[in-house]
């Protein structure tokens, strides 16, 4: 089944860099439902699926879950929701998930946005959030890892996409995430 859409944007950037946080206001300004994958993994984990253990240990150790999983999610999660324009944080996260998000839902996202953030940045952010399973040191610093192996190269695969500074004061990021949204009409 394939779903009808107007839009999709993602949010893409390394553990901590704020993608969460700019899509919860940005969903609110600008009219987009805003689907985490992390989020719907965990939901996942929580709601006692066959695969929730699996979920689990891949996340303690800042592994990429199987695109099948992911992506069934985020194709659920969609049809289920009535708007038709969503932005999509934390994904795709390796080549693999990208062709599959694409293979799976006939769809390519239109724009991707990068949060670009040093590590010791990302360190210090995720330093504030800790109530995760993988909010510790060591699993912040794999999880650090596998983004600039595996979803950095990803991302020059869209055409359309900007990066942002994601190192400075929230407000900052959104005035800047904001003006992206208007200049290119999204
Ligand atoms: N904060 C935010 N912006 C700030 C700023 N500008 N200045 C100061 N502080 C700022 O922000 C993190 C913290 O920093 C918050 O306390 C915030 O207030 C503060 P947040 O907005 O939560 O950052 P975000 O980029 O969303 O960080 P998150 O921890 O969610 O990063 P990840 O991308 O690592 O987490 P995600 O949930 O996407 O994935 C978790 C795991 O799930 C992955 O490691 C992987 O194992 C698995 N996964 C998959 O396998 N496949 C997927 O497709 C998705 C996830
Ligand atoms: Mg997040």
């Amino acid at each position: 089944d394939q779903c009808a859409i107007g839009f999709i944007g993602l949010f893409v950037g390394g553990p901590g860099s704020g993608k969460g946080t700019q899509c919860t206001t940005v969903v609110e300004h600008f009219g987009f439902t805003h689907l985490s994958a992390g989020d719907l993994l965990r939901e996942d984990i929580k709601s006692g699926s066959a695969n929730g253990t699996m979920i689990q240990n891949m996340i303690k150790e800042g592994k990429i879950v199987p695109s099948e999983v992911t992506v069934k999610l985020l194709q659920l999660a969609m049809q289920e929701s009535d708007n038709d324009k969503f932005l999509i944080d934390g994904f795709p996260r390796n080549e693999e998930n990208r062709a599959a998000f694409e293979n799976v839902t006939g769809i390519v996202p239109e724009f991707v946005l990068f949060f670009d953030c040093s590590e010791e940045e990302m360190e210090k952010f995720n330093f504030w959030a800790g109530t995760r399973v993988d909010d510790n040191i060591e699993t912040i610093r794999k999880r650090f890892n596998v983004f600039v192996e595996s979803s950095l190269p990803v991302i020059e695969h869209y055409r359309s996409r900007e990066k942002i500074d994601a190192g400075k004061p929230i407000e900052d990021v959104f005035k800047t995430v904001k003006n992206i949204f208007t200049v290119n009409d999204i």
